[in-house]
């Protein structure tokens, strides 16, 4: 899992990226290079996790991590640059910065007007795949002329269908398609297919509470971020990266001066799981209480391969509990007496917030 961190000059990507990952990045001032990416992991917050974790006080507790790259500021020059598409069609996700702070010391395009910067990169990310889409449709013909397979016709019809909708400034993450031509259409790495997250970066202000609640309407996302595929929300850069610095009590009380009781990050990170149809179940024991990621619909199996293939292969049966159960009992047999302790097969569609313990054979 690879999220692309995307969004006009100067809008605070680097910011995010460092606050997301508690990258440390070295200032390499005079010959670094402004196209140079960032990779760095961020370990997805999850307070269940931290309550399973005081529960057995395992030697380790291991989070989930989603992987943020942050690219360089997009725009024509830098979609006509190898190195910096090549990098952006790698992500399986973009979050889209926005700049919705004022500083009158840090240039922007104009006014802040985050629907119309939206409007512009996705112009530009559009465009980006308008030129690939025409080129192999070129390819394509040719290939058709020395000999016709329903495999290339259906690569072309799908391909002239894209081009419409680009054509018509619709991203392809808003084109519906058939799991197979998902399939088909998966190499290209399209950029205006991936699902996207805008995130308003909005200035600091001491009613920010109410204020990150209201930003995506007061900014006029609501519309945008329901179309498919796509969502928004709403942090403030500055106040995070202060919060990066401190621990968990002085967090929470400098959280709470704001009229706060979680950091915006973990709403970002919660949304872009949403987004990207991602759940969590976790295995708890005392030597390891860790949260695993699985697709939305994924089968008790499945979830085991996550884990490791051989106990994919091997499954049987899963011990499953939902977490809170499993703390409202307050242990495993206590939960097994209970009877909230229920053994799964192989056709069980794992839930977010499952405590799993995996039978297998292996
Ligand atoms: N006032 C204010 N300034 C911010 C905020 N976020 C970022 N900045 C400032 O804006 C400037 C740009 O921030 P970066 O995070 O480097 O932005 P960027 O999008 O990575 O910039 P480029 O990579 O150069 O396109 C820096 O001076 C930041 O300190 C914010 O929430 N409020
Ligand atoms: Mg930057």
């Amino acid at each position: 899992m690879k999220t692309g961190i995307i969004g006009l000059p100067q809008v605070g990507k680097t910011s995010l990226f460092k606050i997301l990952t508690k990258a440390k990045l070295e200032e390499r001032s005079g010959y670094s290079n402004p196209r140079e990416e960032h990779i760095g992991v961020a370990r997805v917050p999850d307070d269940r996790l931290d309550k399973l974790s005081a529960l057995y006080s395992p030697r380790k507790t291991t989070f989930a991590a989603v992987e943020f790259v942050d690219v360089a500021a997009i725009g024509q020059e830098a979609l006509k640059e190898t190195a910096f598409l090549t990098s952006l069609r790698q992500v399986d996700a973009l979050i889209h910065v926005l700049r919705a702070f004022d500083d009158d010391s840090i240039a922007h395009v104009g006014p802040i007007d985050p629907l119309r910067d939206i409007k512009n990169v996705e112009f530009d990310l559009m465009i980006s795949d308008l030129t690939q889409v025409e080129k192999r449709l070129e390819r394509l013909e040719k290939d058709l002329k020395k000999g016709r397979t329903s495999e290339l016709e259906r690569e072309q019809a799908l391909l002239l269908r894209s081009k419409e909708a680009l054509e018509k400034e619709l991203p392809l993450r808003e084109l519906e398609m058939t799991p197979e031509e998902k399939k088909l259409i998966k190499g290209f790495m399209f950029l205006s297919q991936k699902p996207i997250l805008y995130a308003l970066n909005i200035g600091e202000s001491t009613t920010l509470g109410t204020d990150l609640d209201a930003a995506v309407s007061l900014f006029k996302l609501d519309e945008i971020a329901q179309r498919p595929n796509a969502g928004a929300t709403a942090i403030c850069g500055k106040v995070e990266a202060e919060l990066a610095e401190m621990d968990d009590e002085e967090a929470a009380e400098f959280l709470g001066s704001y009229g706060l009781h979680e950091s915006g990050l973990v709403r970002l990170i919660r949304k872009s799981y949403e987004l990207l149809g991602l759940i969590s179940f976790f295995t708890a024991g005392e030597d390891e209480c860790r949260a695993w990621t699985v697709p939305v619909g994924s089968k008790a199996p499945q979830a085991a391969g996550a884990i490791h293939s051989d106990l994919e292969h091997h499954f049987i049966r899963a011990e499953t509990i939902r977490w809170d159960n499993l703390l409202a009992a307050g242990s495993e047999a206590a939960a097994r007496s209970k009877g909230t302790l229920r053994l799964e097969g192989k056709e069980y569609i794992v839930q977010d917030g499952d405590v799993m313990h995996i039978r297998h054979s292996g």
